[in-house]
């Protein structure tokens, strides 16, 4: 099953925090990432008061059930440090199961398509750059839902540092 799952960061080595996620998530039997979008540097959506995210898309093939999976997602923030202290709040890493083939998934713990994707400029603009043409909601497309946040001054690709 092909699925997209959003990546954000925003405190500590917000690069390598991304990248050792992707790293992790390539590693793990079962998923395989098959494509991945550039980094943007991103104003915080929600609570505002907190540092700029990074923000990445990537897209992976997998045959692992979407609870499975997201129990991968979880230990992966886990083992990054990741410390839940409140809702929105700043964290080293979080990775959100955006989308899981065309699967509607309505549980406590997981809700695919990811409610609130559509309307965040951070998960939409990278998701369109890797699947433009891929089916967001009844006849929309990434690439349709994107363009609401096209000159949006608070999402900049950025440059990966070396
Ligand atoms: N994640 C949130 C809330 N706000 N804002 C940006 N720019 N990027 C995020 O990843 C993000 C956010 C909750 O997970
Ligand atoms: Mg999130
Ligand atoms: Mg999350």
């Amino acid at each position: 099953m092909k699925a997209y799952i959003s990546l954000g960061a925003n405190i500590g080595d917000r690069f390598s925090q991304l990248e050792d996620a992707v790293h992790m998530l390539h590693r793990l039997e079962h998923i395989k990432v098959t494509n991945q979008s550039s980094y943007y540097e991103t104003k915080p959506v929600g609570v505002t008061d907190q540092p700029d995210f990074l923000n990445a898309v990537v897209e992976i093939e997998t045959d692992l059930a979407p609870l499975a999976l997201l129990e991968k997602t979880q230990s992966i923030e886990q083992e990054l440090g990741r410390v839940r202290k409140k809702k929105w709040g700043p964290r080293t890493i979080d990775l959100d199961i955006l989308l899981y083939g065309d699967e509607n998934i309505e549980l406590e713990s997981l809700i695919i398509p990811h409610p609130r994707m559509r309307e965040r400029g951070f998960v939409m603009l990278p998701l369109a750059e890797i699947a433009p043409e891929l089916q967001v909601a009844d006849g929309e497309t990434a690439a349709e839902a994107a363009r609401a946040f096209t000159g949006d001054s608070g999402i900049v690709k950025a440059e990966k540092p070396r």
